[in-house]
This record gives structure tokens, C-alpha cells and sequence, in this order.
């Protein structure tokens, strides 16, 4: 008898992503992943991102949980279309998959979406680990983390392309050693695009928000 076996988690994940990406290429849409360990900031940036891309794209959201649609209600004011995955039904995994976006996506109206934004799973770890075919990796790493994160954690740093460094208004009140952390950044992924930001005031997301623009133009062609 033979026995068969799964194929590797890894590669079919690729393999789905790799379908991803043909067609984001086909249909000219951007989309980038947002990433960070709970509560670093990623749903007020995501707001603040969607507020102003909206004026010139349409946007499509995929908000990744684990459990509950409070991301997805938090955006709903924006009325885009959004997708909720709650990875419970998934047995509550801490990160999305590509399978599960190439699902989100069949759900949107793809000939009427420039953009889509996924907020992943709250997580420094497994997130990284998931190819899902998209043009940009945003990490946000919020200054109450501590300086060690990206040696600690360096395949999210590694494999993101741009960082956040968000939550800058509370620094005044914290240890924070900015220098080390940048250092520690440099020497994870020297090629890290970083952008000092406060999601809450809005200071530094407006240069932020010109580099995303121009790496969206390039492949929307608007
Ligand atoms: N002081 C300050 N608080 C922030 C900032 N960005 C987010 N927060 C707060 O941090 C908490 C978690 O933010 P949220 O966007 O839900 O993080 P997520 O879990 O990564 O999506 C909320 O209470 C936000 O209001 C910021 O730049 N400065
Ligand atoms: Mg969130």
C-alpha cells in the first residue's frame, strides 16, 4: 500500500502565492502586508493609510485575526470592501496563509481594486514565515517594545522591506534608546526602508505615505 503524504506546508504556500502574484501583475494592483506583535499600532495605521489612498485608489482591505471582526468594524467607516479572516476556523493560527487570500481576493471585484491592504495576525514570528505574493512586507515596531527586536525576531526584519517605528509621541516618557535600535535594524537588513512615525498624531506618516505612493504608481500606472 502506498502511503501518500502531504506536500510541505512551506511549498504549497508558495506555490499559491506565487499564483497571487501572477495575478496581482495581471490585474495591476498593489498589495502589501502589514505586520507587527499585537497592539503595536497596525489597525490606527491601516486607518490612517486607507484615509489617504482613498482619495486617488480603490482600496480593498484583508483584516487577519484570530478571533473576532473588531479590525474589520474599526474600518468599516471607509466603506471598502474588507474581508475578515478569523483564523479560529483556520485552528486558530497566528498567521494568514496564501491560500486563504487567494480566497479573500476572489471575494473583491478585482477589475475595480488598486490596492489591498492585509493586516496579518498579531505576531513577530509566524507571519513571517508565509509567503502570500505580495509587493511589500511593512513591519511596525511600536517604541514600548524595546530596542532587541529586530535581533530577536530577524526574519520579520529580514524579509519586510519597509519598517515603522510607530508610537514616537511617547518616547518623552520612555528609556527608549533610538540609536540602538536603529543600529540593531542596520545590521538585520541594511536595505530596511524606516520611517519614524505616530500613528496617533500623524507625525512622520506623510513621508511615509509619499514613498508607498510612488512604489504604488510604479505598478498601478495611476
Ligand atoms: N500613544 C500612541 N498610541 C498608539 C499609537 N498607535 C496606536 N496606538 C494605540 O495602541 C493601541 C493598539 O493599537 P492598534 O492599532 O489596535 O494595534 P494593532 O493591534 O497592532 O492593530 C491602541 O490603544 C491605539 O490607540 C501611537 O502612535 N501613539
Ligand atoms: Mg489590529
Amino acid at each position: 500500500m502506498e502511503i501518500q503524504v502531504l506536500q510541505n506546508i512551506y511549498e504549497s504556500n508558495i506555490q499559491k502565492a506565487e499564483e497571487i502574484k501572477k495575478l496581482l501583475s495581471e490585474k495591476k494592483i498593489y498589495m502589501f502586508d502589514i505586520m507587527s506583535s499585537p497592539g503595536a499600532g497596525k489597525t490606527t495605521i491601516t486607518d490612517r493609510i486607507i484615509n489617504d489612498l482613498i482619495k486617488d485608489y480603490n482600496v480593498a482591505l484583508i483584516e487577519g485575526d484570530i478571533e473576532t471582526t473588531n479590525d474589520a468594524l474599526r474600518l468599516a467607516k471607509y466603506n471598502i470592501p474588507i474581508v475578515q479572516i478569523e483564523t479560529k476556523l483556520f485552528g486558530g493560527a497566528c498567521h494568514l496563509e496564501s491560500s486563504w487570500i487567494l480566497g479573500c481576493l476572489e471575494k473583491f471585484d478585482l477589475n475595480a481594486v488598486d490596492v489591498v491592504i492585509i493586516e496579518n495576525v498579531g505576531n513577530l514570528v509566524c507571519p513571517a514565515e508565509f509567503e502570500l505574493g505580495d509587493d511589500e512586507r511593512v513591519v511596525v515596531l511600536s517604541v514600548t517594545e524595546g530596542e532587541d527586536k529586530p535581533v530577536k525576531y530577524p526574519l520579520m526584519f529580514n524579509s519586510s522591506h519597509t519598517l515603522l517605528i510607530n508610537k514616537i509621541d511617547l518616547l518623552p516618557y520612555l528609556d527608549f534608546n533610538m540609536d540602538e535600535l536603529l543600529a540593531n535594524v542596520k545590521r538585520t537588513n541594511p536595505k530596511m526602508e524606516v520611517h519614524k512615525v505616530s500613528a496617533k498624531t500623524g507625525e512622520g506618516i506623510e513621508v511615509f505615505l509619499k514613498a508607498l505612493r510612488s512604489r504604488i504608481k510604479n505598478k498601478v500606472g495611476k
